[in-house]
């Protein structure tokens, strides 16, 4: 106690802790808060109020994290449990009580959705489950996906273009129907040319869409490894090399791997996409009507030549 700690009755401190009169009475009675009595009287220091708001805001605070957990694990329990059961409606009502209880789209694609999906695709790839299950979680995923996207509408500045699609013989999709919404959420246009991309096409796009600022080439499957660096060196031949070319997607491992495919950079997941294009030094288009307006300061400068480690990581 220092000298001129300032010393409370049990109604001074209720009115600090805008409790009633008797909880703070309990609190002295459990000894969770610090009291002596003094003729009869129970006197709390200022000091031990203070200690007590801060134990009482700590508890609550992981009382909450353990709970925000603990929702995630029964949304992950209840989705899949939809998802095998080819139950749309079921699916939807899951993660729209997720969206209810405050998780933004960000989160319900990569901590609820994209997690379960990964679940189900080890219990195939374990021989649990049959490739039919898989199939019928799949379209339910998709639907989903149409479903939430309105949400990733963000209204106002428009950042510029990005490209994303995947090579030829990639039929995985849905990544990029997700990576493509959660960019959209942060302002970009995203043209998405969807899986299984003949890189003529790829190229095509890459070199007629204005205010473009980066291309993302996506790789799920281990199959679709050889076309996409053929992919990534036709960009390279028809775009040069002012345009920055990212490669990411569950089949590319880290910078290194990026790097011996011919991309110039890499990104981890959708975060490291975002982060990637955030660290861009864009010129948003003048008018926020027309994403094909001409940059103010016309295409940009990839901000690195190689691929490094932690490059957006
Ligand atoms: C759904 C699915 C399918 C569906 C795809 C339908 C569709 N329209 O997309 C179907 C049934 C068609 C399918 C087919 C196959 N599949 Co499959 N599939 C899956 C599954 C279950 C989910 C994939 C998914 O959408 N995940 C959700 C997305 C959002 O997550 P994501 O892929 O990680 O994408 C995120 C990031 O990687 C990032 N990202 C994506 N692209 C890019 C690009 C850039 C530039 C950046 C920066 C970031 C980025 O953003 C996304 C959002 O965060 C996975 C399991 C898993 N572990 O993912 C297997 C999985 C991917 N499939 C697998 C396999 C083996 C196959 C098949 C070869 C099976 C077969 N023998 O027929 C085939 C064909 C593959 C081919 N040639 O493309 C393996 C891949 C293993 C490997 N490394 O090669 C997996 C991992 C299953 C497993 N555990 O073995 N599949």
């Amino acid at each position: 106690m220092s000298v001129d700690d300032e010393v409370l009755s049990i109604e001074e401190a209720s009115v600090v802790l805008g409790r009633h009169y008797m909880t703070v009475y309990r609190y002295v009675k459990r000894r969770a808060l610090e009291a002596i009595q003094v003729e009869g009287q129970w006197q709390i220091l200022r000091s031990d109020l203070d200690k007590f708001v801060i134990s009482q805001s700590a508890r609550r605070e992981k009382a909450q994290h353990s709970s925000d957990s603990r929702r995630t694990t029964d949304y992950h329990i209840e989705l899949h449990r939809c998802l095998v059961d080819s139950d749309a409606t079921g699916a939807f009502e899951v993660l729209r009580s997720a969206i209810d209880s405050g998780a933004g789209m960000e989160e319900v694609y990569l901590d609820i959705l994209s997690p379960v999906l990964a679940q189900i695709g080890a219990s195939w790839a374990r021989g649990e489950i049959d490739i039919s299950v898989e199939h019928r979680a799949t379209a339910v995923a998709t639907r989903l996906v149409g479903q939430l996207s309105q949400r990733c509408v963000r209204r106002g500045r428009h950042r510029g273009n990005v490209l994303i699609g995947g090579p030829a013989g990639e039929r995985h999709s849905l990544a990029l129907a997700m990576l493509g919404d959660l960019l959209r959420l942060h302002g970009w246009d995203v043209s998405d040319l969807g899986a299984d991309t003949p890189a003529n096409s790829f190229v095509h796009a890459a070199s007629s869409i204005k205010n473009l600022v980066a291309v993302g080439v996506s790789v799920t499957s281990d199959e679709s490894l050889a076309s996409a660096t053929e992919l990534l060196s036709s960009l390279r031949r028809a775009i040069g090399d002012e345009l920055p070319v990212l490669v990411g997607g569950s089949a590319i491992r880290d910078a290194d791997h990026a790097r011996s495919l011919g991309a110039d950079h890499f990104a981890q997941g959708a975060r490291g996409f975002i982060d990637f294009l955030d660290s861009l030094k864009t010129t948003p288009p003048s008018s926020t009507k027309d994403p094909s307006a001409k940059p103010e300061g016309g295409p940009k400068k990839a901000p690195k030549k190689k691929p490094k480690d932690g490059d957006a990581d």
